[in-house]
């Protein structure tokens, strides 16, 4: 432990804190813009400035390490006043659009600059203005808008190891780019949007596609339908004031219904579906003896990590598409038959928390229909918006269900959401299926749930004890990828691309810091806590009790993995 002085008061903290951590940890507020805790602590932007007794020069808090009797004022007017001149000088070069900006209300530089009554910019001069980087359908980058901070470096990196962006040129010339200037488009990255769940300002966001929802629900030609992926129900609600994790699934049913969506339906449902498609899969490698590790493939940024940096690994890949790209192509066979719709005439919208599912619906694969499976994906965030343009009374509007067939789903179609939650719901069927049991849940659950970046488990059938593992964001499923590689054996293993699995997806409210990030609380946990819960409530808690399921069996595709289903609902990868 460590004693110290912060503004006259004395704090004791552990050894190896930083001045910054010390503070907030006793009830100071620092302010800051680089920092993220772990993963970007390099002292860049000088927000965070203070004084410590002895040192001529104010110290970036965040990399300034605590010791002994150090003296430490926070707020002084010397510091108040450097933190002004930062903050005057970055928005000195900042476009300043904040009435147009996809961030408006939501920016840590337009927070920033209101806390420290910012009311004008003294200073002028030449401004560096940068193109826009438009071409990927899935992430978009506005580096004018950008604040050097680093953070879209320390992500890509640290966490997911795609290791996408860099910093190049000096000075006024300075961005934080791709190599040689290139497009997201043209580099590996895998789209998984973590880069915009960061950026404190609208640097990296998601393509608004919101428009495009909006001219085909006015169109009377079109017959427009929605599925809601599981994580949204615990996350939406973030948007409009709601505790971090409130279920708001009802809410979010009616909205969408108020907004003209012919049809309300579930993505659960076709979770559901991939754990019956994924379940007999795997059976059928148990039974020929490989390819093994089973590795799941729902998670399009994942895949797009594995074609990239592991593509030795893609035979091993589940054959069976995302629950999404399923959904998409079962609206325009089955759905279009039930209802005689000419599928030329549905668009098919998904809300995704994700923002990797834009590339998916694009990738060349995803038209088994005879369609593009899916017309148009939204992130939450989008939707909110979206909400909020229709004026819609969110936080009062009477609960209302689902849509059937394609709306009812099991709690293991809810689990998805949160990381090992296909797992679980895979080992729920499979274990019953072969064992005439019901799986002992309780004695899994703590090896399948929860934060820890790798997960696993053994589980006794009557083939063989078999290994699985858990790994939610690229830089876990990197490591757990090396471990099998160097002789580690999984029989099953699920990867999610974003940390924490969909709750944590690039396409999810942007928390201010203190709460998301760097909170106290793991928000990911609050969230995948209200999956866990809100399945409890479900009639059925396994994907091979779902009657609607059963039904699209009898009534369309036979049997799992019948010629329909391998036709409609699965797919490969090649490197
Ligand atoms: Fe996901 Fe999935 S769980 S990938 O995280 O398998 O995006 O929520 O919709 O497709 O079901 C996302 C979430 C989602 C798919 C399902």
């Amino acid at each position: 432990k460590v004693s110290l002085t912060i503004d006259g008061r004395k704090v004791t903290v552990p050894e190896g804190m930083s001045v910054l951590e010390a503070a907030r940890h006793a009830g100071v507020d620092i302010p800051s813009l680089c920092y993220l805790k772990g993963v970007n602590e390099v002292g860049t932007c000088r927000i965070c400035v203070v004084e410590i007794e002895g040192s001529k020069n104010l110290q970036a808090s965040c990399t300034y390490p605590v010791s002994e009797g150090l003296v430490v004022r926070t707020n002084t007017k010397r510091v108040l006043k450097a933190r002004r001149t930062v903050l005057q000088l970055l928005l000195s070069e900042h476009p300043q659009d904040c009435l147009t900006c996809y961030r408006n209300t939501n920016c840590e530089l337009q927070a920033m600059a209101h806390r420290f009554n910012i009311v004008e910019i003294p200073f002028h001069g030449e401004r560096t203005t940068f193109p826009n980087d438009d071409k990927s359908v899935a992430v978009m980058r506005e580096p004018s808008k950008c604040i050097r901070c680093r953070r879209c470096i320390g992500v890509c990196s640290a966490i997911q190891t795609a290791y996408v962006y860099s910093a190049t040129h000096r000075g006024f010339e300075s961005i934080i780019s791709p190599a040689f200037g290139m497009s997201l488009d043209d580099v590996a990255c895998i789209t998984c949007g973590q880069c915009a769940n960061v950026c404190p300002t609208a640097a990296i966001h998601e393509p608004d596609n919101t428009s495009q929802v909006w001219d085909a629900l006015n169109d009377p030609e079109k017959y427009v339908i929605v599925q809601v992926a599981p994580s949204v129900r615990v996350t939406l609600g973030e948007e409009f004031g709601f505790p971090i994790g409130s279920v708001v699934t009802g809410q979010m049913v009616a909205a969408l219904r108020k907004m003209g969506f012919a049809k309300v339906f579930d993505t659960d449902f076709t979770a559901d579906l991939t754990i019956m498609e994924e379940g007999y899969e795997f059976l059928q490698k148990l039974k020929a003896g490989g390819p093994f590790p089973h590795l799941s493939s729902c998670s399009p940024g994942w895949i797009k990590f594995c074609e990239h940096f592991y593509p030795e690994f893609l035979d091993c890949v589940s054959t069976v598409k995302s629950p999404h790209s399923m959904f998409g192509a079962l609206a325009k066979t089955y759905h279009a038959e039930k209802v005689g719709i000419d599928p030329a005439k549905m668009v098919v919208v998904s809300v995704m928390p994700c923002t990797a599912k834009k590339y998916e619906l694009n990738r060349p694969e995803m038209n088994d229909s005879g369609f593009k499976d899916v017309d148009i994906a939204i992130t939450t965030r989008e939707l909110a918006r979206m909400i909020r343009q229709a004026g819609i009374d969110f936080a009062n509007l009477p609960e209302e269900e689902f849509d059937t067939p394609m709306g009812i789903a099991s709690g293991a179609g809810l689990i998805f959401g949160a990381t090992g939650g296909v797992i679980e719901a895979a080992l729920r069927t499979i274990y019953e299926i072969t064992t005439g049991k019901e799986l002992p849940l309780p004695q899994y659950v703590q090896s399948l749930r929860g934060m820890d970046g790798l997960k696993q488990a053994e589980v006794e059938l009557p083939q063989g004890k078999i290994r699985v593992a858990i790994a939610h964001g690229t830089g876990n499923a990197r490591m757990l990828l090396e471990k099998i590689k160097s002789g580690e054996v999984y029989h099953f293993v699920e990867i999610m691309g974003c940390p924490g699995g969909c709750v944590g997806g690039g396409g999810q409210p942007i928390l201010p810091l203190r709460r998301g990030w760097e909170g106290t609380i793991d928000y990911r946990m609050d969230r995948a806590d209200s999956l866990y819960k809100a399945e409890k409530e479900l009639p059925y808690r396994k994907s091979h009790e779902n009657p609607a399921v059963k039904k699209l069996y009898e009534e369309f595709l036979g049997h799992p993995l019948s010629e329909k289903a391998h036709k409609l609902l699965h797919t490969s990868y090649t490197p």
